[in-house]
């Protein structure tokens, strides 16, 4: 009999499970989804998909799409080709496409457009991204809310912190900062002070976990010294905080179950390592790792203990941040947007230009998919087979194919099909769900999860070479704002995952701006300009504007440049100067 499970395929921290009923979505009741879903899949159907191929603006059929595909790759030398390849579904079969075009020599990418810069902070101090997963955080008494907006993006975090005390961490008053017991409204970008300053306290206050420290990350008296660089009258100015609020959470988390949840809003700066490295420590300190409902939890990797079933590591790779696009004669993107969602427009546009074939492989229409010479529609997850894991907890959702469409053409599919054309080694996509399967393990309670993923990480140590953590050894000031300038906040929408769905296209600004609700404004920064429409909002500081991922134009503001470390984009390290249009 076929199976009505599923799951949602986003890019969503809680990757909930579903029942597929007569049409409908409905949430699994058990484990992690608790019986309901987001906005963006209780409103699935709303959304307007590709139905048929074109090239060149005209409508072609499949097979016609698949044959232009072929002239295109046979066009060019196939060192010509890149595959981009996006977060648009999670599914781990979507990588198949890679496992090909790898075998055929064209180029991959690498580096992120997401959490990066946070995880290679973290591999640095424990040697390993290993993640504090939801089922943990349950158990906690504290929580402490450090770039995470869990109203928009985890909602499935809310019905497990009932009665526990919160702390925010956010240069906006979030929802889940109105609600807190402690909110610090920390100016954008100084993260890494506050951290270091609460381990600075933390030690003086003698409440640092002595014999975790000792055993674990002695190095901790050169941490301490290099937390007394920091001035802290000027820098508690300059952050916006007092001394009052550092005792306040000190107080709080101390001899406390913590669990400290960070987002990627703290680190799409530059130094986005670093920053998280800084609030790593501050767990060190409180000797938070290796015990039961304490710990950080971050963006783990989904794939973590999951051997790929497709072999991309001797492929050729560019940088997915400020990919080279004019160096391919033929690019394919699949389940991306790269016109809208990698930094710096301007760059992007001068750059695909110039290439020959643009094929864009997608579900919805967007910039990409405008400017394409071939689209190739894809299939939804409903009508394809498929595996996925999370990156916020250990559940390894099986997406049973639960409806036959003409619409579009799987990944697998056209895998199979240019390995077919080509001569190239693909397997059966029964085995490599199977492969993929054969990676977990039925609970006692009935669910699937990856095996071999751990609740509690780090309980005999880190897994850097001698088992101790790493402390940041030197750290760089974050630059100011000056006169006229902004920050920029690009955090995430309720209405969008990134650029699929209602993207939200509005700058907002503190009413201290002498702006009002409707003004239109040129933004501008070191990369370039976009005009916005106005929206007050004084939840934000007045020293910030705030343009959601995914609104039109937001990326011309941002920089192409890299994190030091995890090749990540940091789209936040442009300020932006906001000019009326009059
Ligand atoms: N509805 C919805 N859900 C989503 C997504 C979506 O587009 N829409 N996208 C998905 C994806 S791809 C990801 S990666 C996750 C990300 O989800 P989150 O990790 O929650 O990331 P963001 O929304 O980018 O930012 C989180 C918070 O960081 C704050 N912030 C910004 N700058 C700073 C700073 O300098 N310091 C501090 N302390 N905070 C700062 C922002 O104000 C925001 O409230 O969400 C996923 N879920
Ligand atoms: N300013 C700013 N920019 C950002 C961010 C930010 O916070 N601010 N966030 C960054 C982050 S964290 C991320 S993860 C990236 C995301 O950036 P992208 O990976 O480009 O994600 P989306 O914009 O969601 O576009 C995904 C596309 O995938 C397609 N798609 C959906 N399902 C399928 C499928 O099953 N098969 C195929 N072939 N295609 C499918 C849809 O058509 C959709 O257009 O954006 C980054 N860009
Ligand atoms: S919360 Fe996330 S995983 Fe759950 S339905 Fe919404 S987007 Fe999908
Ligand atoms: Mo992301």
């Amino acid at each position: 009999m076929k199976s009505s499970l599923t799951a949602c395929p986003l890019d969503c921290y809680d990757a909930c499970g579903i029942v597929y009923d007569e049409g409908k979505l409905k949430p699994l009741k058990d484990g992690h989804t608790q019986g309901f879903l987001c906005p963006h899949l209780n409103h699935y159907d709303a959304h307007k998909r590709i139905t048929t191929p074109r090239y060149k603006g005209q409508e072609i059929s499949m097979d016609e799409a698949l044959a232009k595909l072929k002239e295109m790759l046979d066009a060019n030398l196939k060192s010509e080709t890149l595959l981009y390849r996006g977060s648009g579904n999670f599914g781990l079969m979507q990588g198949v496409s890679e496992h090909i075009f790898a075998q055929m020599g064209a180029y991959l990418t690498e580096g992120s457009l997401c959490d990066g810069a946070g995880e290679a902070g973290i591999v640095e101090g424990r040697g390993s991204n290993k993640n504090m997963p939801l089922s943990e955080i349950a158990k906690s008494e504290v929580i402490v809310f450090w770039g995470r907006n869990p109203h928009v993006t985890s909602s499935h975090l809310l019905p497990l912190i009932k009665d526990k005390t919160i702390i925010v961490v956010d240069p906006v008053k979030t929802k889940i900062a109105k609600m807190a017991d402690l909110h610090i409204q920390i100016k954008p970008h100084t993260d890494i002070f506050l951290a270091m300053l609460l381990y600075r306290f933390l030690h003086i206050e003698d409440s640092c976990d002595d014999s975790f420290l000792e055993e674990y990350a002695s190095e901790f008296q050169d941490y301490y010294e290099l937390t007394q660089t920091i001035r802290i009258k000027a820098i508690l100015e300059d952050i916006g905080m007092s001394l009052g609020q550092i005792g306040d959470f000190l107080y709080h988390v101390i001899g406390k179950k913590t669990a400290i949840v960070c987002g990627v809003g703290i680190q799409k700066y530059r130094d986005g390592a670093d920053v998280m490295r800084a609030i790593d420590a501050l767990a060190v300190g409180l000797g938070l790792f290796g015990k039961e409902g304490s710990g950080v939890a971050y963006l783990g990797n989904s794939q973590e203990a999951i051997e790929p079933p497709f072999d991309t590591k001797k492929a050729k790779k560019v940088s997915k941040v400020n990919t080279p696009f004019d160096e391919f004669k033929t690019v394919v993107v699949q389940g991306a947007n790269p016109l809208a969602q990698m930094p710096d427009t301007t760059r992007v546009l001068d750059s695909i230009e110039h290439v020959e074939n643009l094929v864009y492989f997608g579900l919805y229409e967007n910039e990409t998919s405008a400017a394409a010479d071939l689209v190739i529609p894809a299939k939804t997850f409903l009508e394809k087979n498929d595996i996925r894991t999370s990156y916020s907890h250990h559940g390894m959702m099986v997406m049973n194919k639960q409806v036959e469409s003409d619409i579009g053409i799987s990944e697998y599919d056209l895998a199979a099909f240019l390995a077919d054309s080509y001569n190239l080694e693909l397997k059966s996509e029964a085995e490599y769900l199977q492969h993929i399967k054969n990676h977990g393990i039925v609970k006692i309670d009935g669910s699937f999860e990856v095996e071999h993923r751990e609740a509690v990480p780090y309980k005999e140590g880190f897994d850097t070479d001698d088992g101790e953590f790493l402390f940041l050894e030197e750290f760089e000031a974050p630059q100011k704002v000056e006169e006229g300038e902004f920050y920029l906040i690009t955090p995430k929408a309720a209405t969008s995952l990134n650029s699929q769905f209602d993207r939200d296209p509005y700058l907002y600004i503190s009413s201290k701006s002498q702006l009002k609700d409707g003004d239109r404004v040129i933004a501008t920064s070191g990369s370039g300009e976009a005009e916005f429409e106005v929206r007050i909002n004084n939840d934000l500081r007045e020293d910030c504007v705030l343009i959601h991922s995914g609104a039109p134009g937001v990326n011309k503001l941002t920089t192409s440049k890299h994190s030091y470390e995890g090749k990540s984009a940091i789209f936040q390290e442009n300020f932006v100067r906001i000019t009326k249009v009059i």
